[in-house]
C-alpha cells in the first residue's frame, strides 16, 4: 500500500488517466485489488468521447446491448437502453450511472490535465504532474486517454476572419446549439460528418456539404429495442457475452465461414441485403476474405454503390458519394440514419472537394477554387490524431529518461499494445498493436483492463513490483503486426488508421487486425506463462 503523504506530493498505488469508461472500470479494478488510486480527467465529467461529442446525431455505433459493461450482472440488469444504438446523451447518463454506483467520484479528480509522466529508476515510481503544476507518485501508470480524443488541428487560410460561427463536432458547445435558420457549411464526411448531416439537414436553412473523400455507410435501422429482444438478452446474457467475447470484432455479427468468391452474384446478392436489412455492421459477417481479398471487398462494394444509386436520386450527387479510391471498409465503416437520402433535401447540397479544393475561409463564408459560399456557421467534423494523439501530448519518460514521443518517432511501438519497453509499470488500455479500434471498444477495454489487473494480483502474489515488456518482446509484436495488416486491404486507404489523416505522421497500421478473439487467446497464454516477453523484477 502507498506510503504516507509527502509534502505537495501525493504518494498512491496506481495513477489513471482519463475517466472514460476503461478509465473508470481500471478505477474498479484497482479498488477490487486493494490498491490506492487517483484518476485525472480534463474534462468536467465521466464519459470520455461521450463527454466530448455531443453533437446533433451523434451515437454509438455497436449496438447498445453489447456496447455497455458486461463485468455486473445487476449493472446490466438495472439498466434499460432506450434504443438499438444508443443516442450521446444515453451514453453519458449511463457513464455517470456507473460512476455513482460503484461511487468512482471521489477518486477522480476532474478539470486537470496530467502533463507529465516521469519514471525514477532508483525508486521505481512514476511522478505524475498536472497542468495545474501539482504531483502524484505512483507505483503504476495507466494510460485510458481514449483512441480518438485528440482532435486534429484542421485549419484554413483565413479561418480567423470568419465571422460567423465556427464550431468542431468534437467539441460541441455543451449547451447544445440552435442552428435553425441558418445557412451552414459542414467539412468533413467521416462517421461524425455521416451522423451529424442527416440531423442539421432538419433544424437549418440550407446545409452545403463539403467532401473531400466519400465513405461507406450501412444504415442503422435504429429505433427502440423491441422487448423480445430485451428478454432473449436477459434471459442469455452470459452466453452472449461469452460468444462476442470470442469474435473477431467482439461483437455479435452472425459471420460465416465462406468465401464471397465461391457464392454465386445471387447469392452473394441475397446474402449482404439481408445484413443490409439488419443494418449496422452485420455486413462484416457476409464472407471471410472481404477484408483481406481485393476481388471478394469488391463484392461487397458494389453492392454498397447500387444501394447509394438507389437511394440517391441525382444521379450526379449519388456518383460523387460513392467511394473509389478505396477498398470497402478499409476507411472505417460507418452506420448512419438518413444519410444518403439526406441529399435528396432541398437544402442540402454537397460539393466536391477533390473537384474544387477549398482556398480559403472568407469572413462571410468560404471559397473553393470554383465558388464563394456565404455562411452564419461552419462546422468542421475533421477527424482525430488517433491512438497515439492523446499519448504523444504527455511528456512520458520511462528508464535513464527515454522519451516515449522520441521512441514512437517511427511509429507506436508496444508488446501486446499494452506495455511499452523501457517503460516499466506503464500500462496502455486500447493501445496501438491491440485490436481497439478494429473491435467494440467496451468487450476490448474489459479484456484489456482484467489482464492488467490480473498482472498486478500475480506480481502482488510473487512479491514482484516491476513488469515491462523486453525489447525483443516488443520487437517482434511490432513487426507482427505489420505482418498481420499487410494481409488485410487496411493499408490500401489513406486512413486515420494508418496515421494518414495528420500531416507528418508516420504511416503505420495503428491497430492490430488478427481479431479480438485471437488477441485475447495469445493474451491469455502470455499471461499463462507467467507473463512470456515481459521482464518481472522486485522494486528498484
Ligand atoms: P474521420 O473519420 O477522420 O473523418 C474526418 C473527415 O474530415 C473526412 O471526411 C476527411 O476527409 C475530412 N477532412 C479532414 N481534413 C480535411 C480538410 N483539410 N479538408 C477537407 N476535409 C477534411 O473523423 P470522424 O470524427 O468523422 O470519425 C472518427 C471516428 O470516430 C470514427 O471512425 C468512429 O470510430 C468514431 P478525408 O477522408 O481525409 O479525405
Amino acid at each position: 500500500m502507498a506510503a504516507a503523504a509527502a509534502a505537495d506530493v501525493r504518494e498512491i498505488d496506481a495513477i489513471v488517466v482519463g475517466a472514460g469508461f476503461s478509465g473508470m472500470y481500471m478505477l474498479i479494478k484497482l479498488r477490487e485489488l486493494g490498491l490506492t488510486a487517483q484518476v485525472i480527467e480534463a474534462g468536467s465529467n465521466v464519459g470520455g468521447t461521450w463527454y466530448w461529442n455531443r453533437y446533433p446525431g451523434a451515437r454509438v455505433d455497436t449496438q447498445s446491448l453489447e456496447y455497455s459493461f458486461s463485468f455486473s450482472a445487476e449493472l446490466e440488469q438495472e439498466w434499460r437502453w432506450s434504443e438499438r444504438y444508443a443516442p450521446q446523451a444515453e451514453l453519458l447518463a449511463y457513464a455517470e450511472h456507473v460512476a455513482e454506483r460503484f461511487d468512482l467520484k471521489r477518486d477522480i479528480r476532474f478539470h486537470t490535465r496530467v502533463a507529465a509522466a516521469h519514471y525514477d529508476d532508483a525508486s521505481s515510481q512514476w511522478t505524475v504532474t498536472t497542468d495545474a503544476g501539482d504531483q502524484y507518485r505512483a507505483r503504476f501508470c495507466i494510460m485510458a486517454t481514449g483512441c480518438l480524443s485528440v482532435p486534429t488541428e484542421v485549419t484554413f487560410p483565413g479561418i480567423e476572419s470568419f465571422k460567423g460561427a465556427l464550431y468542431r463536432t468534437s467539441r460541441w458547445p455543451r449547451e447544445g446549439l440552435d442552428l435553425s435558420g441558418q445557412r451552414v457549411g459542414f467539412i468533413g464526411t467521416g462517421s461524425s460528418g455521416i451522423q451529424a448531416i442527416p440531423v442539421l439537414a432538419e433544424q437549418v436553412a440550407q446545409l452545403t456539404v463539403f467532401q473531400r473523400t466519400p465513405n461507406y455507410s450501412m444504415p442503422a435501422h435504429n429505433g427502440p429495442i423491441p422487448d423480445e429482444d430485451l428478454q432473449a438478452w436477459q434471459a442469455n446474457r452470459e452466453d452472449y457475452r461469452a460468444r462476442s467475447r470470442n469474435t473477431a470484432l467482439g461483437f455479435l455479427y452472425d459471420p460465416t465461414d465462406r468465401s464471397a468468391l465461391d457464392a454465386t452474384p445471387e447469392e452473394r446478392e441475397a446474402e449482404y441485403e439481408r445484413r443490409w436489412q439488419v443494418g449496422g455492421f452485420r455486413i462484416f459477417g457476409a464472407y471471410t476474405d472481404i477484408g483481406t481479398d481485393l476481388a471478394a471487398n469488391a463484392t461487397a462494394a458494389e453492392f454498397a454503390k447500387k444501394k447509394i444509386a438507389s437511394i440517391v436520386k441525382d444521379p450526379a450527387v449519388a456518383d460523387l458519394l460513392t467511394p473509389k479510391d478505396h477498398p470497402f471498409a478499409s476507411k472505417r465503416l460507418c452506420v448512419d440514419t438518413n444519410y444518403y437520402a439526406t441529399y435528396n433535401r432541398d437544402n442540402v447540397r454537397l460539393v466536391d472537394l477533390r473537384a474544387t479544393p477549398i482556398d480559403r475561409i472568407t469572413e462571410t463564408g468560404l471559397a473553393t477554387t470554383g465558388e464563394s459560399f456565404d455562411f452564419d456557421a461552419i462546422v468542421l467534423a475533421t477527424g482525430f490524431d488517433a491512438m497515439t494523439g492523446a499519448i504523444d501530448r504527455i511528456d512520458i519518460r520511462g528508464r535513464d529518461g527515454a522519451v516515449m514521443k522520441e521512441r514512437w518517432a517511427e511509429g507506436p511501438r508496444t508488446y501486446l499494445g499494452l506495455m511499452v519497453a523501457g517503460f516499466p509499470n506503464l500500462f496502455l488500455i486500447t493501445g496501438p498493436g491491440s485490436p481497439s479500434v478494429l473491435s467494440n471498444m467496451m468487450t476490448s477495454i474489459e479484456q484489456h483492463v482484467e489482464w492488467i489487473a490480473d498482472c498486478l494480483a500475480w506480481m502482488a502474489g510473487r512479491q514482484q513490483a516491476v513488469i515491462e515488456a523486453s525489447p525483443a518482446a516488443e520487437d517482434q509484436w511490432v513487426a507482427h503486426v505489420d505482418e498481420i495488416s499487410t494481409t488485410t486491404l487496411y493499408p490500401h486507404a489513406n486512413s486515420w488508421y494508418m496515421g494518414a489523416n495528420v500531416p507528418g505522421k508516420p504511416r503505420r497500421f495503428l491497430p492490430y487486425a488478427a481479431g479480438v478473439d485471437v488477441y485475447r487467446a495469445h493474451c491469455a497464454e502470455v499471461a499463462a506463462r507467467d507473463y512470456e516477453g515481459f521482464v518481472v523484477s522486485a522494486a528498484g
